[in-house]
């Protein structure tokens, strides 16, 4: 229906517009927009992509790679990428994004800095002026399972009171990362949204914090599919 329609209408796109055939070491985030963009990566053809090597960002992203035939590699092997493309949760008009709703944003942020270029691809839903605006579940952190608990009070003290952990829907207990440590959601107020980068650099100082779903000053592009089969993209 729309919405998978405009997430194969923005991978696409992005995927045409970033992924030529002089690019050999590409970055495959992670999510329910990323198989669309695996999908157009498999119409290019085996001649061109026999010589590439896809590194992934999570269990998810590994899958993808190895039930499309593509060669998997390593992002200790191959530290510079020439193009990364993922999902997002939420987008600003600045290109600052709220990522992490997979619960993989430690290693995608990882392939986001690793990548030349770094683009994003994501439905209607998740196109805002300010991030919050769409998005309510939060802003996903990564935490070590050890400070998961001070963590926790430590965001309800600094704008956070609804901070709360992850729990799993098919597991009994938290939803545990491909990292093994726990995701905490916390939603803040739109005055301390519409300042991503200074909320992420104030997280990132709290200990047991291991990467916060805040991608700010990153992407060259993101591209939304809209429901009249229109693309928008911001740059
Ligand atoms: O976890 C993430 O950041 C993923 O990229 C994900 O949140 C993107 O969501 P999608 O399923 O709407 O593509």
């Amino acid at each position: 229906e729309g919405i998978e329609k405009s997430k194969r209408l923005a991978a696409w796109t992005a995927v045409d517009n970033h992924v030529l055939p002089e690019h050999k070491i590409i970055g495959i985030g992670s999510g329910s927009t990323v198989p669309y963009v695996v999908e157009r990566i498999l119409a290019q053809g085996r001649a061109v992509n026999k010589n590439r090597v896809f590194i992934p960002t999570g269990f998810q992203s590994k899958q993808l790679i190895v039930e499309a035939h593509l060669t998997l590699g390593d992002v200790s092997q191959y530290p510079v990428l020439d193009v990364t493309i993922d999902g997002a949760d939420e987008v600003d008009r600045s290109l600052n994004a709220i990522k992490g709703g997979g619960a993989c944003q430690l290693q995608e942020k990882v392939l986001a800095e690793a990548a030349t270029t770094w683009v994003m691809v994501a439905d209607y839903r998740k196109n805002s002026e300010i991030l919050g605006a769409n998005w309510k579940q939060g802003i996903p952190i990564e935490v070590v399972p050890f400070a998961y608990a001070g963590v926790l009070n430590h965001l309800h003290h600094i704008g956070s009171p609804n901070a709360a952990l992850r729990m799993a829907k098919m597991k009994a207990g938290p939803v545990v990362s491909d990292n093994a440590n726990f995701i905490i959601d916390a939603p803040f107020p739109e005055s301390q949204m519409k300042e991503p980068a200074k909320l992420l650099t104030q997280l990132k100082l709290i200990t047991g914090i291991v990467e916060v779903g805040l991608f700010c000053n990153m992407a060259k592009a993101a591209y939304f599919g809209n429901e009249d089969g229109t693309v928008t993209v911001k740059w």
